[in-house]
């Protein structure tokens, strides 16, 4: 006979032991989206004590809707190699272009990088950072429908030795350091430059290029990183999302030796 009460104190009890271990992190990343996912991928297969915040209840960010709703996307010759890795089937369509479906990369991200151990918080939001001596060193986390609805509702936090902020086009991590620490980012200005209009090819590279730390303990990856750093934008064109992820991990793999 199924008790119902059960099944509630299985899922209290799996989820209270799931966010306690996720306490003390190597490092939290902010946003499922494909760069998110990827570095979570990486850093989770070298043994890194990693967990991925997401506000939506869904997680895979921009990659669901591929381009302008069609659940298509496109991958380079060079992003091809990440999916390569991971196993997944890209049709060529031209010569170093790469179709496949959105919903395909966006749930087998999830399930890789899952399979690798990142542990996964969907439904909640980043709203601060912990500062200790200078260097971000963990979030201050709330549930995303506290954040929608505007409660007063105070939050909990993390330790993480490095904070990724994955948070697509508005960098919302980099946006909350600066407005509210006023510190110096390691940017041509010193503070967020801005993200460029399209130039698909400039804005790949860009995206790899500019996915490194920012400030110390705080790196950034895919489109964050272009916000912060000033590069183009460049659209349903995932290779150098994928890149980036992998990028940023494996720097912060080293970081953590
Ligand atoms: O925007 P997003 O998909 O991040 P990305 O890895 O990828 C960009 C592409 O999807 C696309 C593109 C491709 O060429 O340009 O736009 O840069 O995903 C960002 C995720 O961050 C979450 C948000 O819900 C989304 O799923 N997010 C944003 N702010 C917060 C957050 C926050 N404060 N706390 C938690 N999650």
């Amino acid at each position: 006979m199924l008790n119902e009460v059960t099944i509630s104190r299985g899922i209290i009890d799996s989820y209270m032991n799931k966010l306690s271990k996720a306490l003390e992190l190597d490092v939290a990343i902010v946003g499922g989206g494909p760069s998110g996912l990827v570095a979570g991928y990486y850093l989770a297969a070298a043994g890194k004590k990693v967990a991925l915040f997401d506000r939506r209840l869904s997680i895979g960010g921009g990659i669901w809707g591929g381009g302008m709703m069609f659940n298509e996307v496109v991958v380079q010759e060079e992003g091809k190699a990440v999916l390569d890795e991971l196993g997944f089937p890209a049709r060529q369509f031209e010569p170093n272009y790469y179709v496949l479906d959105s919903v395909y990369l966006a749930s087998g991200l999830v399930f890789k990088a899952m399979s690798a151990g990142l542990t996964i918080f969907n439904l909640v939001t980043m709203e601060d950072v912990v500062i200790k001596q200078n260097r971000v060193a963990g979030l201050v986390i709330n549930w995303g429908a506290v954040e929608t609805l505007k409660w007063h509702v105070d939050p909990l936090t993390l330790h993480s030795r490095y904070v990724l902020d994955a948070t697509g086009h508005p960098a919302n991590v980099t946006s909350v350091l600066v407005n509210k620490m006023g510190v110096r980012l390691n940017t041509s200005t010193g503070g967020i430059v801005g993200e460029k209009s399209m130039e698909a090819e400039t804005g790949e590279i860009d995206t790899v290029a500019n996915s490194k730390e920012v400030y110390p303990g705080l790196y950034v990856s895919g489109m964050a990183a272009n916000a912060v750093f000033g590069g183009y934008r460049m659209g349903p064109v995932f290779g150098g999302m994928l890149l980036s992820g992998k990028k940023v991990a494996q720097q912060l793999i080293d970081r953590l030796k």
